[in-house]
């Protein structure tokens, strides 16, 4: 063996068998050595977290040599390559994913066999990273994993969070919070990059410098220094060589505060503002659907952009030595406002720190930038305080008023004396304290502004910001949003993927459309038998999973009704809980109604400051005591919280479901992704025409998902014509008695008048229309019961749900951006090729 003397690929794979090779014996002695080198252990030592540690490490050692490949070739093909800018990334579980992605899980399975260790088991000892809220950070993860699928050139740029989002407990009913220490026993995925470091500046003052040709440059002066540590986590193609990089920034401290000759007081003030600067990455805000005015929020969001900007630059400047051609290497694409500084971080670097003239820095950074939108709701748009602003980034204030100005001209020139409409477009908010738009700034410093499914971005173009759409109609598109089939059915269902292997051979899981394929098998009566029993063994490791926590097995032949995802009033996690009210008051007056037995089952966390969804799940809990525990009900309803909902119960609970709950007020939901996943694992939808529901009732057909409730432009309407809940409930009696029996503290004997604000809502304002949609819930929900009692029936729409959800791969979602708005092609990886 000769050393790794400067590193070429292919003499590292000739010559480290142990440390890249694929055969059992290879992977053997790999996991013995960091056992004994990484952990310091032998087998007979080792606890479960060490086999963990060292099978990770193992499984990383093959990831290298192609993680270094990749980033070669990228350079010297000069390929281009997206950014992709997220504050929140949600990966969850590493291990099995990297497994599968290389080829070997069965081999690691076999293994582990042979020394009595259950690989199951072991996956079970990692941490899972959860560096997002919801929807918005798992799209974000599984456009990594698509990305690097697909071959493309792409980072990831983030925070690395030293606590993630909290852990959820159920304490009486109630959420209660506790910190997500998840790097608590060590990270063996990410690898730090000391030497790549940035220092970014805070607060200070800008001093404009006249020179003696009469030019001005302007200079960010006394700042406070923080410190951004890289640090690199690999993502890994599905069965290729291509490893792209997940770089997330950590706050470090900068020499400053590390004085050396200092008095007492010195000494304890330079300790404070050290820890107060590294509290930048501390901890993810919780808060999904809700822009929270802190400055701590603004700091994290300038602190992880102006790194990634920093960082864009130098790389783009070894290779060239011009900046000219930017925005045809790199494609920068901001996952919502919360990196939408970097437009304005972008500008001041092109300006002051590389003397481009504004115009043109103006075309590359228009020409480098696109911004996605995700939500409607009013709340979540962010706005920061010019006040604060100005206080914590000087600088960039300066240059945001001077996008602003050169904007409000373009205006001004198409429409002149319209100042109405100025007022609506500017970036700055007027009013007692004015205040930055930041989904204005990401629209005007980008060529390209997407919603993430076809109604959504329909309701951004008319609804949301109908004076931009009107400006530059051009830069609106539609990337409806995907998952990756990899997670969310090669590894959540091996047993439903095998089947489908098995029938349509594997090409699937790279390209989902090939799933039309099953169709054929649909009236074929042993694979309709084989489906009902993968779904009754997926039921069975949730049931598992309920029994641990809840101390009751739940009845297998029960429809399993789920309904997971963060909890919002306008997702309506209530109007679900009415219906079960409203069947346990119908079973308890009819004892003998012949309904089909259910499980009813909730997740999901609350943002801690949200006291409304609390209470709901207060609720949820409340009514699943009384509901369980009735000897009249028998096993006809059973009630579930399952609590702290997160990536890695969702790879359980998802392939468990018959029925996907997704019921959110119309125009509400701006996709939804969980949706995807569920009929892509078996389950039918029950569900409104809104976000993505939309298309998927398209694609498997009308016939195969339970739809009910208003349209959102019958929403709007009703919203128009002045919407009165009494209405509908004086129209139904379900609903009134439902009503009825909360208000009455049926549910809180403890504390009668405790869901009083749910009732009061409800009754005075509804502000999500929970009423007008009730009779219409309640009749599809009726269907559903009817249809499950026709097994053959049910399995058909499985099968059709099944073999038309091709779509709704986010291999497909990715192809569009890079197609239409990142202008990116393929770079395969060749390990053969020696640069
Ligand atoms: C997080 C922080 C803030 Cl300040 C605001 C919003 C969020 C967040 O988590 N949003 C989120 O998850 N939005 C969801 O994005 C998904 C992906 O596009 C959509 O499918 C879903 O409809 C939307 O609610």
């Amino acid at each position: 063996r000769r050393p790794m003397a400067d590193g070429t690929i292919q003499e590292v794979v000739q010559n480290h068998s142990s440390r890249v090779g694929m055969t059992p014996e290879d992977l053997e002695q790999s996991v013995l050595e960091h056992l004994f080198y990484t952990c310091g252990k032998d087998l007979r030592s080792a606890t479960p977290l060490d086999v963990y540690r060292a099978i990770s490490h193992a499984t990383r050692d093959r990831l290298v040599h192609r993680w270094l490949q990749s980033k070669r070739t990228y350079f010297h093909h000069e390929a281009k390559r997206v950014c992709y800018l997220s504050a929140e990334f949600l990966i969850g579980r590493a291990l099995a994913q990297n497994l599968l992605n290389l080829g070997i899980y069965h081999l690691a399975e076999t293994s582990l066999d042979h020394r009595g260790l259950t690989l199951k088991d072991i996956l079970e000892e990692e941490l899972d990273p959860g560096l997002g809220n919801g929807g918005l950070g798992r799209l974000a993860a599984c456009f990594m994993e698509s990305l690097a699928t697909l071959q493309y050139p792409a980072y990831g740029y983030g925070i690395r969070y030293e606590f993630g989002i909290f852990d959820q407990e159920i304490a009486n009913g109630w959420q209660v919070e506790r910190g997500d220490d998840w790097l608590r026993r060590g990270n063996p995925w990410e690898v730090p990059r000391h030497e790549l470091s940035v220092g970014v500046n805070f607060y200070g003052r800008v001093e404009a410098r006249v020179h003696v040709d009469g030019t001005k440059s302007m200079h960010w002066v006394d700042t406070q220094t923080v410190i951004g540590v890289p640090y690199d986590t690999p993502i890994l193609g599905y069965q290729n060589n291509t490893v792209n990089t997940l770089r997330l920034w950590s706050a470090k401290a900068s020499k400053e505060f590390n004085f050396s000759v200092f008095n007492d007081g010195d000494y304890r003030r330079a300790v404070e503002e050290k820890a107060l600067s590294e509290s930048i990455s501390k901890v993810l805000y919780p808060n999904d659907e809700s822009a929270e005015g802190k400055e701590l929020r603004l700091k994290q969001q300038y602190f992880f952009v102006a790194c990634s900007i920093a960082d864009i630059i130098r790389r783009h400047k070894k290779r060239f030595d011009t900046l000219d051609n930017l925005p045809d290497q790199i494609a920068i694409q901001l996952n919502d406002t919360h990196p939408a500084i970097a437009v304005a971080e972008l500008m001041r670097v092109l300006i002051d720190e590389e003397s481009i003239a504004w115009e043109k820095a103006w075309e590359l950074t228009k020409a480098a930038t696109g911004f996605t939108n995700h939500t409607l709701l009013p709340e979540a748009l962010e706005k920061w305080p010019v006040p604060m602003f100005e206080r914590l980034l000087p600088r960039i204030l300066q240059i945001i008023y001077e996008i602003n100005r050169r904007f409000l001209l373009e205006v001004h020139v198409k429409w002149p004396n319209d100042d109405e409409r100025k007022r609506r477009l500017s970036i700055i908010e007027e009013g007692p304290v004015k205040h930055v738009r930041m989904a204005h700034l990401a629209v005007v410093g980008s060529h390209s502004v997407n919603g993430v499914a076809e109604l959504h971005s329909e309701l951004v173009c008319t609804q949301l910001m109908p004076d931009f759409h009107d400006m530059w109609p051009q830069r609106f598109n539609n990337k409806t949003n995907g998952v990756t089939p990899r997670r969310w059915l090669l590894q959540c269902n091996p047993d439903l993927s095998e089947a489908l292997t098995e029938r349509i051979s594997d090409g699937w899981a790279r390209d989902l459309s090939e799933l039309t394929k099953i169709l054929e098998y649909k009236d074929d009566t042993e694979f309709r038998a084989e489906v009902r029993a993968i779904k009754r063994k997926n039921k069975e490791r949730l049931a598992k999973v309920i029994e641990s926590r809840h101390g009751f097995k739940p009845n297998l032949d029960s429809i399993f009704d789920v309904q997971v995802k963060r909890l919002h009033e306008y997702k309506r996690q209530l109007l679900n809980c009415l219906h079960i009210i409203a069947l346990y008051q119908d079973m308890k007056e009819n004892p003998e109604s012949d309904r089909a037995p259910r499980t009813f089952i909730f997740g999901g966390k609350a943002a801690p400051g949200y006291m409304m969804a609390k209470l709901h799940i207060k609720l949820i809990n409340d009514v699943a005591d009384i509901i369980n525990h009735d000897p009249a009900i028998r096993d006809r309803i059973k009630v579930v919280f399952l609590s702290n909902y997160n990536v890695s119960l969702a790879e359980i609970i998802i392939p468990g479901a018959d029925i996907s709950e997704q019921i959110s007020m119309a125009g509400k939901e701006a996709s939804g992704t969980g949706n995807m996943k569920f009929a892509m694992n078996g389950a039918l939808t029950v569900g409104t025409l809104d976000g993505a529901n939309i298309e998927i009732r398209e694609e498997v057909g009308a016939e195969n998902f339970f739809l009910f409730g208003l349209k959102a432009d019958e929403v709007r309407g009703l919203k128009g014509s002045g919407y009165n809940p009494n209405h509908y409930i004086e129209r139904s009696p379900r609903l009134r008695r439902a009503l009825d029996l909360i208000a009455s503290g049926f549910f809180s004997p403890d504390d009668p008048s405790r869901f009083q604000p749910v009732v009061n809502e409800l009754r005075n304002l509804d502000t999500y229309m929970l009423c007008a949609d009730f009779d219409d819930y309640f009749r599809a929900q009726f269907e559903v019961d009817q249809c499950y009692r026709d097994p053959e029936n049910w399995t058909s729409k499985v099968i059709e749900n099944l073999g038309n959800i091709g779509k709704f791969s986010s291999d497909r979602t990715i192809e569009q951006y890079c197609k239409e708005i990142w202008n990116l092609t393929p770079c395969p990886i060749d390990l053969t090729e020696s640069f």
